[in-house]
């Protein structure tokens, strides 16, 4: 679960836009009767009535992001690089423990509320797009497991706010046995008084995991056509009515929206290159590049050998006849493949379509394990090696042969579905829908899983020069020899002549010094000082803005950097709570 480097068009003029708007309402929230951020309670209940609105902002935040002009048909978010500010420690323990529990930054997820707008990253030829009259409806079914309320809130809303009500069937929500307080009687208490009646809570018993839950939620549902989302995702505009037509057209055909990247650091919202679905030898999903061939279909789906997982939708009836899921998989992976494998076996097909955008928050870790603690991961693809992939199988041993001997349970009843539904054979799959894959010899390494493909290309350097500090006019560099794989930095005398003291201001926001490592900040420690660290391009902990007022101010911590001790020989620096101090100001001169 990577995101990948994205060029951020325009961020300069949006960040500019976003903080006199972000100016304007913290200085006029308050008498206008509606909180600043300083007041928006955490979670639960009361959170509900103060969620500030930027949709409905009445200084006109839709016009501004709607201006900055398209790169390639799409463009960036446009979230203040600030969301994230700690104003008090209350937002301290909103933000450590939102990491901790989410893995994504849920102080900002809380101030957004349950609506925003969000640019329109579809392609433009997309907009002017005109489908049926009549469509089938659909039920989405989104399951979760402790998942933040806000995230969750978001994914409903966006759903309602953005979809045409007469395709919503119903949305169908399942509460795999979660633990966290707020959502049991505050989700209750929510969707009674704000939602409508085609919002339902379903909740498991028992942890069933992620697939089981889907399937509980597909048999609650009575649409003609199944969506399934995560808990933490945003639709865009007009994200369902592409997706519906061509499961009207032949209700054996599987569609998967473009998924756009939801930071887990800021919510930004970008969009996701046209990608399609792989995997490698070790059964992990994996992006692939669109072969020119695919380019060429009229309505610009694009037929993918596999899917992501979380984000699809397909006709209810056909969901039932192809075998569902596979009940005896566990909680997390490896039914993505399950499932993409017996679609394109079993004579179905699974596209992506281009013009359907959902957002996801792609998160560095899951926040969750097994009940067991076992690797459910590992256990999934056991089952899936054995049901559809013949002698391919081998493929997997070569690079698991621990698991070769390793128990799996039943699978006689897919084993069944397989032969019900005369399904072709691996071998078939492999040259007819999966023709780039490599068959590898015995002694390959495996490849890494991967999310999102990485770009290669290096950002654009903004700004060159030390890093002094104002108060004790010092300059910050790296404790130890820079080039070292990382290590602490601390203020020390500036020297004009020592290109060890450079540091790199990019179009990423990143600070990079002497050519070599990334000024870093840890996720999960925002107390620990910043370090250098390999640069890893997915922003968050290595972002930092560089704006007004000479602060350094990092973007997933929500603080600045700033001298400890102005006395000390010793140099040290630290994060602390933004307050416009001498210790606090910056300047990078060239
Ligand atoms: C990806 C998929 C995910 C699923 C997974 C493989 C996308 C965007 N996401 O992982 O949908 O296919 O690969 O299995 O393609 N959940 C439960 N019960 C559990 C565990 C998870 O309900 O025991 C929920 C969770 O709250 C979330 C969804 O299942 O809504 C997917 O979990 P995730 O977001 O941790 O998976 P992700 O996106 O890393
Ligand atoms: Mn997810």
């Amino acid at each position: 679960s990577v995101t990948l480097r994205y060029f951020c068009y325009g961020c300069l003029f949006t960040s500019v836009t976003w903080s006199v708007l972000l100016f304007l309402y913290f200085s006029l929230g308050q008498d206008a009767g509606r909180p600043s951020f300083r007041n928006v309670p955490v979670q639960g209940p009361r959170a509900i009535r103060f969620q500030p609105r930027f949709t409905k902002s009445p200084v006109g935040a839709k016009d501004a992001v709607k201006a900055v002009p398209a790169a390639g048909g799409s463009k960036p978010s446009d979230l203040s690089p600030e969301m994230g500010m700690i104003f008090n420690e209350q937002d301290q323990e909103v933000r450590d423990m939102g990491y901790h529990k989410h893995a994504f930054n849920v102080l900002i997820s809380n101030r957004l509320g349950y609506h925003r707008d969000l640019p329109d990253t579809r392609d433009s030829k997309c907009r002017n797009r005109i489908y049926p009259q009549s469509l089938p409806v659909a039920s989405v079914v989104i399951c979760f497991f402790n998942e933040a309320f806000s995230a969750l809130l978001r994914t409903v809303h966006s759903v309602l706010d953005r979809t045409p009500p007469n395709l919503i069937h119903e949305i169908i929500l399942v509460d795999d046995c979660s633990e966290l307080a707020d959502l049991k009687e505050d989700l209750d208490t929510y969707v009674q008084k704000h939602l409508q009646a085609k919002v339902k809570v379903v909740r498991n018993e028992k942890r069933e995991g992620l697939i089981r839950g889907r399937m509980i939620g597909a048999s609650h549902a009575t649409g003609e056509v199944l969506v399934f989302l995560d808990s933490h995702c945003e639709v865009n505009e007009a994200w369902l009515q592409p997706l519906l037509a061509p499961i009207h057209r032949d209700s054996r055909t599987v569609v998967c929206p473009v998924i756009d990247i939801i930071s887990a650091d800021t919510l930004a919202y970008s969009p996701s290159p046209i990608v399609r679905g792989g995997f490698n030898w070790g059964l992990h999903f994996k992006w692939d590049p669109v072969p020119t061939s695919e380019l060429s279909s009229p309505d610009g789906a694009i037929r993918s050998p596999t899917m992501a997982g979380g984000l699809f939708a397909m006709d209810r009836k056909y969901f039932n006849e192809l075998g569902q899921y596979d009940s005896g998989m566990d909680i997390w992976g490896g039914e993505n493949l399950e499932i993409s494998f017996r679609i394109w076996m079993c004579g179905g097909q699974l596209l992506i379509i281009p013009c359907s955008r959902v957002g996801h928050i792609f998160r560095k870790r899951r926040p969750y394990g097994s009940p067991g603690g076992q690797d459910t991961m590992a256990h999934n693809s056991l089952r899936l090696a054995h049901v559809w992939m013949d002698e391919y199988k081998e493929q997997y041993f070569n690079l698991r042969p621990e698991l070769r001997e390793r128990a799996y349970g039943d699978i006689s009843e897919r084993q069944a579905v397989r032969h019900r539904l005369q399904c072709q054979s691996f071998k078939w799959y492999l040259d007819n829908i999966y023709p780039e894959m490599q068959i590898t010899s015995p002694n390959n390494k495996p490849q890494q899983p991967m999310f999102v493909n990485k770009g290669v290309r290096r950002p654009k350097v903004l700004n060159r020069g030390r890093l002094r500090n104002l108060q004790v006019n010092k300059c910050l560099v790296a404790q130890g020899r820079p080039s070292q794989k990382s290590g602490a930095v601390v203020v020390k005398a500036c020297d004009s002549r020592n290109p060890e003291q450079e540091w790199a201001y990019d179009e990423e926001h990143e600070l990079i010094l002497a050519g070599l490592l990334c000024l870093d900040m840890s996720e999960i420690r925002s107390s620990d000082p910043p370090r250098l660290m390999k640069c890893h391009g997915s922003g968050g902990s290595q972002q930092w803005s560089l704006g007004k007022s000479n602060r350094l101010y990092q973007v997933s911590v929500g603080q600045c950097l700033a001298v400890v001790d102005p006395v000390s020989p010793k140099g040290y620096v630290s994060m602390a709570i933004c307050n416009g101090s001498q210790s606090q100001q910056w300047q990078l001169e060239g």
